[in-house]
């Protein structure tokens, strides 16, 4: 972000000047010099500090809870401008919380307490893992950060910073790397296991990190290994908050609100969710209290929220980029594209769902109508197509999937495939305008979408991504339909849309 004229008037918000914020403010009330860390949370993205952070800021109001503060950590150098300014700030930063009917509540969120830039202070971090006073490890790495081989879902050994871990324990550079140097000093030094807790938005999120963890260490220790099998717990969970990236005009509204200097505030929807197993090696926050729900098994409410919340923004997301639309609310807010969406989620989607005690799913997809027409949040399209390849494969093709298997259509899900095959292969909208596309996969994907003048299902060759789909009859045809409508002449998103409906 860069750093705007208004920074030079107004207070930078700290420790000190938190005692003149005005009373419509929502600021810690709690005694933060106090606090000890508790949790020491890897990967202090938008979402973290919009959602966890959030839940152990309330926490905190309640006595007896100091004990759970957080230790932020950044990985990768690209942290660093990230961990400037919250030193500069005594960890503290704004929450901008919008409403659908124009409500905001603003916040000052002071659950964090320190931060490791973890390039320069491997070592401390390592120490920080093993301090007797971590009892959580929690991990927002994105998908990515877990190391799935894109084609068998193992362990991805090719990983040069995961072979660098592997050879120098005391120096790692991934999550997996600390993480195991850590649970080693603790079992050398008879402490404890730490429980390790994926915030990340993937099924089975402690399941999976489990399995990776497990065969990271194995590789280096396999001893440790064991030791980890035995006294690690990694709940699973289900968390939700849709949270944009923060743009000029939210440091503006900080500012010009309230003459407060923050360099990076954060601004986020007001619905909020987190669905936790209750299964903690050392020990846990009273996250009930302020608003999450503990249960047995987390499976379904993962499933509905990944199929509908994180499907459906997909769906506007990629038809919504090709139409020539920037936001959510923006392409929401458009009939057809919300009745497009209302139907994939209720024909191809709630088949598919089991009903869930407390939830009335009519109820929850109306809930995310609502949530992505706040036209508060500008949630941009381009955050939401980042990194398809990674996301469509647990979002939208696993449904497609299980529709082919249940002999059930899925042509609305289809048409998106298409859509993505397009935009990965012009990368200009129908109004010729440049997609900003970001993607690990971007020059493979453009490289098989752009063979589809020659072959029509060029692009469903990435195996990694869409398995044997192509073989199966019943998806070809519908696709193949879609990828004529698409290509042809002065094609328009919206009547396709309209046909596939119809
Ligand atoms: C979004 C999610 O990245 C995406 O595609 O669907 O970031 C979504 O906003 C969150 O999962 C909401 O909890």
């Amino acid at each position: 972000m860069t750093i705007s004229n208004y920074d030079t008037q107004s207070q930078r918000l700290n420790q000190l000047t938190l005692a003149n914020l005005p009373s419509e403010i929502d600021v810690p009330t709690y005694d933060r010099s106090q606090l000890k860390a508790g949790i020491v949370h890897i990967g202090v993205g938008g979402f973290h500090r919009a959602h966890q952070a959030v839940y152990i800021n309330e926490l905190l109001k309640t006595p007896g809870s100091e004990q759970w503060a957080i230790c932020g950590v950044g990985l990768f150098e690209n942290n660093r401008a990230l961990n400037d300014i919250l030193a500069e700030q005594d960890y503290l930063y704004s929450l901008v919380v919008r409403h659908p009917n124009g409500q905001i509540d603003n916040k000052v969120i002071g659950s964090m307490i320190d931060f490791i830039l973890a390039p320069d202070n491997q070592q401390s971090v390592i120490d920080k893992l093993a301090h007797p006073d971590t009892k959580i490890v929690s991990l927002t790495i994105t998908e990515g950060g877990y190391n799935l081989h894109p084609a068998t879902g193992e362990f991805d050994f090719e990983n040069q910073d995961i072979l660098h871990d592997i050879q120098n324990p005391n120096m790692p550079k991934t999550a997996f790397g600390y993480i195991t140097a850590g649970l080693k000093q603790r079992k050398n030094a008879g402490l404890p296991a730490f429980t390790v807790q994926s915030c990340d938005n993937i099924q089975h999120n402690g399941a999976v990190a489990r399995k990776m963890l497990l065969t990271f260490a194995k590789q280096q220790d396999p001893d440790l290994s064991q030791w980890i099998a035995d006294n690690v717990a990694f709940p699973n969970a289900m968390v939700d908050r849709i949270t944009p990236i923060t743009t000029d005009a939210d440091k503006a509204h900080v500012a010009t609100t309230f003459n407060l200097n923050d360099e990076w505030p954060i601004t986020c929807e007001s619905f909020a969710q987190w669905v936790i197993e209750d299964n903690f090696s050392n020990g846990r926050p009273n996250w009930n209290l302020v608003g999450a729900q503990f249960v047995k098994d987390v499976t379904p409410f993962e499933k509905m929220k990944i199929r509908l919340l994180n499907a459906g923004h997909s769906v506007l997301g990629l038809l919504g980029s090709i139409y020539d639309y920037n936001t959510i609310d923006e392409t929401v807010s458009d009939k057809d594209f919300a009745e497009y969406l209302r139907a994939f989620m209720d024909l191809e989607v709630t088949p598919l769902l089991d009903e869930l005690d407390g939830i009335n799913l009519t109820q929850y997809k109306d809930t995310l109508i609502e949530r992505f027409s706040n036209p508060n949040i500008k949630d941009s399209l381009s955050r939401i197509c980042s990194e398809s390849s990674a996301k469509l494969p647990k979002f939208l093709i696993a449904t497609i999937n299980e529709n082919l298997a249940a002999g059930r259509d899925s042509s609305l899900a289809i048409l998106v495939i298409a859509t993505w095959c397009l935009y990965s292969d012009k990368q200009v909208n129908q109004a010729n305008v440049k997609l900003n596309i970001q993607d690990a996969m971007h020059s493979e994907l453009a490289k098989f979408a752009q063979q589809t003048k020659n072959d029509k299902f060029a692009f469903l060759q990435i195996n990694s991504l869409f398995g044997n789909l192509h073989k199966q009859e019943s998806f070809s045809q519908i696709y193949a339909n879609a990828i004529d409508a698409l290509y042809s002449e002065n094609s328009d998103i919206k009547s396709i849309m309209k046909k596939t409906l119809a």
